[in-house]
């Protein structure tokens, strides 16, 4: 398939306080060449906001959108309400509840709007799942994302190796 455009990924995030948690995110969907647009957008604080820009992504080209959210964390399923492009949920442990409070606010989605929730504080895989849902209209992810998971394999390998050496060394 050739590709005629880039892929475009939104991390529309619901404080600017969740941005930790993405910062891997950012670096993993930059290192893939995946055009990455970050912002601040709450569902609670400014509901109009996030109700715009989940109607207009698809126009605007992205083609995924990553929800993050600590506390009653709404934003996910908000987006999910106004678009049909496919959204991740990020819950973030933003409270004294440790983001047990987001995880099921994002999880527990009512039949007919899914949010594909990844673990709380789990920004790296929210940009991997990302980057695994573009590879099939990106095929040149695909390719990237064998590497990557090779060089993973190669770093727990050399990790165990060091760790045998250090057993039978004493
Ligand atoms: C949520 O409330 C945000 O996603 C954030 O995780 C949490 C706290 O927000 P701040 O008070 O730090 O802006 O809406």
């Amino acid at each position: 398939m050739k590709e005629t455009k880039l892929p475009k990924v939104a991390i529309v995030m619901g404080s600017d306080s969740d941005f930790p948690v993405m910062e891997a995110a950012v670096r993993f969907l930059k290192d893939f060449e995946i055009e990455t647009v970050v912002e601040v957008c709450s569902a609670h604080r400014t509901p109009d906001k996030a109700s715009k820009f989940a109607k207009e992504a698809a126009d605007q080209g992205f083609d995924l959108l990553i929800g993050v959210a600590g506390m009653a964390a709404h934003l996910p399923g908000v987006l999910a309400a106004y678009t049909v492009l496919p959204v991740i949920g990020v819950p973030v442990k933003a409270s004294a509840l440790n983001g047990m409070d987001a995880l099921l606010s994002i999880v527990q989605m009512p039949p007919g709007i899914p949010v594909a929730t990844v673990s709380v504080d789990g920004g790296l895989n929210a940009a991997i799942l990302a980057t695994q849902i573009l590879a099939v209209g990106y095929p040149r992810l695909k390719d990237k994302l064998k590497d990557y998971k090779e060089t993973m394999a190669r770093k727990v390998q050399e990790k165990n190796l060091a760790l045998q050496k250090k057993l039978t060394d004493g």
